[in-house]
């Protein structure tokens, strides 16, 4: 009784997967693959925290409802947004700023044809390989959302003081494996984090000792200087990897397994017997990282993407086309 109805229902995240094509663009906006990768070299060049910031903001949009842009949409006064969940107080300003370049260039070219989720997937990949990191294929055709809550973030977003099972559930509450958990974290190679996010384990971690056990003290000590203000300065960050911070490599396994692990949840990784075989394998080949990190990108960039009429070609990025970003109606005769 219940199979005809729950078949078409499971593969329907399937059929909206398979109108993506990596072509799509090839009649309508031939010169799409161009521009982004022209707009993300320049701006690259110009503030070199922005591959990182546009990879974290790109695979939060993917787990929280999709991969739908939904994270951009600015909150109007109705309703709170995605981007204004306090989860997402720090995410990078450099990472918003990119789309829309892109977006305007794109609607120069070719207006009203290439969605905001499209161009954050393909600069996510492009910045990825401009920085050292493997090429994965983006196939297109994603609309964007046309709403975004704030309250749907909740429980979709691994923080660093959880528990390595609470992570593990997040994963695989997306269909993400262990294997494919630490590969994809191997993404903390590069970008930074902000004191808040580890100071517990370098200025209060217990009543015995100040410092984290499980992390290097040479590095504990730089770091405490680093955050020394970090109350006063909440805008004091540090690398996630130390080491080679701008280089999407395998330095953050190697880092791992020599206590140089930033956020708590880094580390635990390397000590965890759950997660550990799969950061000691990747420290040691970073092929098998590069393989591993492509394949499951391939999976987070059509997470329940929208196809057809389930979302909209937003005209821009920030504000869904039913509204102007000031939550007011828009202008009818500015409308398709
Ligand atoms: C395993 C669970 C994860 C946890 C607990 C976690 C947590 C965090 C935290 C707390 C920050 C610092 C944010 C800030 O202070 O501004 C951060 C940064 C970052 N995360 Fe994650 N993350 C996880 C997985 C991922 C995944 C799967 C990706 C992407 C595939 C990712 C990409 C990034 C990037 C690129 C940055 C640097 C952002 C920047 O420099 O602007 N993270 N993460
Ligand atoms: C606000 O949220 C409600 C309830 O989820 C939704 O129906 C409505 O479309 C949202 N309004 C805007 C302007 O995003
Ligand atoms: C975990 O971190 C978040 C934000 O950094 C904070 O709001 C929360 O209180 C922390 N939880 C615990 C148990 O420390
Ligand atoms: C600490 O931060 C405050 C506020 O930004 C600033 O005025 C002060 O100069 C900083 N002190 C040091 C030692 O950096
Ligand atoms: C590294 O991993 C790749 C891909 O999985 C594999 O083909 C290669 O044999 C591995 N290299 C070593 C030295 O194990
Ligand atoms: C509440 C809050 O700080 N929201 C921020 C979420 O991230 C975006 C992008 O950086 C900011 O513009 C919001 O102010």
């Amino acid at each position: 009784m219940a199979l005809p109805l729950l078949l078409p229902l499971l593969l329907l995240p399937l059929l909206a997967e398979s109108k993506l094509s990596l072509d799509y663009y090839q009649k309508t906006c031939p010169d799409f693959p161009k521009i982004i990768r022209q707009v993300v070299t320049d701006k690259q060049l110009s503030s070199p925290t922005t591959a990182a910031g546009v990879l974290r903001v790109f695979f939060h949009d993917c787990v929280v409802g999709g991969c739908d842009a939904s994270i951009l949409l600015s909150s109007n006064y109705v309703n709170a947004t995605e981007r204004d969940n306090d989860i997402n107080r720090s995410l990078p300003g450099d990472a918003f700023d990119l789309v829309i370049r892109a977006k305007t260039a794109l609607e120069l070219q070719c207006p009203g044809i290439v969605s905001c989720s499209d161009i954050l997937a393909e600069a996510a990949r492009d910045l990825v390989t401009m920085v050292g990191g493997p090429f994965y294929p983006i196939r297109l055709g994603r609309k964007d959302s046309r709403e975004s809550k704030s309250t749907d973030v909740e429980g979709h977003i691994a923080r660093a003081n959880m528990s390595m099972t609470q992570i593990i559930d997040i994963f695989a509450g997306k269909g993400l494996n262990i294997q494919e958990m630490v590969a994809l974290a191997g993404a903390h190679t590069i970008g930074f984090s902000h004191c808040s996010e580890f100071s517990n384990r370098i200025f209060s971690f217990s009543k015995t000792s100040q410092i984290d056990p499980s992390m290097n003290p040479q590095y504990a000590e730089r770091l405490q200087k680093l955050c020394g203000n970090y109350t006063k300065d909440s805008t004091i960050a540090a690398f996630n990897d130390a080491m080679t911070p701008g280089k999407f490599d395998n330095m953050y396994y190697v880092n791992l397994r020599r206590g140089l692990g930033l956020l708590a949840s880094d580390q635990a990784m390397a000590s965890d017997p759950r997660t550990k075989p799969f950061v000691d394998l990747y420290a040691a080949n970073q092929t098998a990282f590069f393989d591993a990190f492509s394949r499951v990108m391939e999976k987070v960039t059509v997470f329940n993407v929208k196809t057809g009429n389930k979302g909209e070609v937003r005209r821009r990025c920030d504000a869904s086309n039913g509204l102007q970003s000031n939550g007011n109606p828009t202008n009818a005769n500015t409308k398709h």
